[in-house]
């Protein structure tokens, strides 16, 4: 048995190209240890439940959602690569520091996906996303608001039975696991690849009646075609699982949501980078996901990702 001793640091500096893109990643695995340590906790320190707020999106924020934006915001203000933070839980971009002052990356996140999965003990995540800083300081928050297919780096953490690190900086993707005797994350795997077909499908199958009609006529050919389903409920974990062992994640839009749950910039942009750096495909049902022009922070999307043939199973009943 051999002992993975390449931590994340030592990985991302074997590559000259990275620069302070590392200092970045390193400042969000940080936030990601301690909010694992949060998460383990969960039920033994008074951190489940609703704060009692609703955040920008109209969504009962969990106290751990306020923590972990907390314990992220922290790290990232102390990383002076940095220049702007956006998440899921904060009205609007925050500003931490200016171009003029050196810094280049601007860094979106759902700091705890799946939050509403806490008080079970099912597993959640945290998604983050890094754009480059590179308008005029006037325009600071415009940074944020970039296709998907800009991104210098996106990734997430998986707070599981283990918890797991994957990561892509726009050559290939890895995987890394906290091994929590050495406190460090190392890497388990790396040139991670999606596998090209897998007879699952993971969707809220129970929101039905408000899918369009290539939908249902998908399902119902899976059905015949004898597909499994998966479906968590938590991202994160159904997009590893997709990761890992192929077949689809879907997050549609219905009849009452024509765009879908999931954000744009915090979930479906940095999920959509993982799957197609991993030779994966990810779309909004009508184009590909990484595309889309972002027009506002929170804006939502349709997703499609995982297996590129389970992809083209969807859009061609789509179509
Ligand atoms: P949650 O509301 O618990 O944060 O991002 C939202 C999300 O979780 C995803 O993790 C998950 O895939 C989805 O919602 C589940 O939504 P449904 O309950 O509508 O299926």
């Amino acid at each position: 048995m051999g002992d993975n001793l390449l931590t994340l640091g030592c990985h991302l500096r074997a590559d000259k190209d990275t620069g302070s893109l590392v200092e970045v990643i390193e400042a969000i695995a940080l936030a990601g240890k301690a909010i694992a340590h949060r998460v383990r906790r969960a039920r033994i320190d008074d951190v489940i439940g609703e704060v009692g707020a609703v955040n920008v999106q109209g969504e009962a924020q969990q106290k751990l959602d306020v923590i972990s934006d907390r314990l992220l915001l922290e790290c990232l203000r102390a990383c002076s690569a940095v220049a702007v933070y956006a998440s899921e839980e904060q009205d609007g971009a925050i500003v931490l520091r200016t171009r003029a002052a050196g810094a280049e990356y601007c860094v979106l996140a759902d700091p705890l996906d799946g939050s509403s999965n806490i008080d079970v003990a099912v597993s959640v995540g945290t998604i983050f996303s890094v754009q480059r800083h590179d308008r005029p300081d006037g325009e600071i928050e415009r940074s944020a608001v970039q296709p998907g297919r800009s991104q210098v780096a996106a990734g997430y953490i998986l707070y599981g039975s283990s918890v797991v690190l994957v990561l892509s900086l726009g050559r290939g993707v890895a995987m890394y696991v906290l091994d929590p005797l050495l406190g460090d994350f190392v890497l388990v795997k790396d040139g991670i690849r999606v596998p090209p077909a897998g007879k699952t499908y993971s969707i809220n199958e129970a929101y039905v009646n408000g899918f369009e009609p290539g939908l249902k006529a998908y399902l119902d050919w899976a059905h015949a075609a004898g597909y499994g389903a998966r479906y968590i409920g938590s991202m994160v974990a159904d997009v590893h699982r997709t990761l890992l062992k192929g077949g689809v994640f879907l997050y549609p839009g219905t009849a009452k949501a024509p765009e879908g749950k999931l954000r744009l910039l915090y979930e479906g942009s940095p999920m959509a980078f993982v799957i197609e750096q991993a030779t994966g495909a990810a779309s909004t049902g009508r184009a590909p996901l990484l595309d889309v022009v972002p027009t506002k922070l929170h804006q939502r999307t349709p997703v499609v990702l995982g297996s590129a043939g389970e992809v083209e199973h969807v859009l061609r009943h789509l179509r």
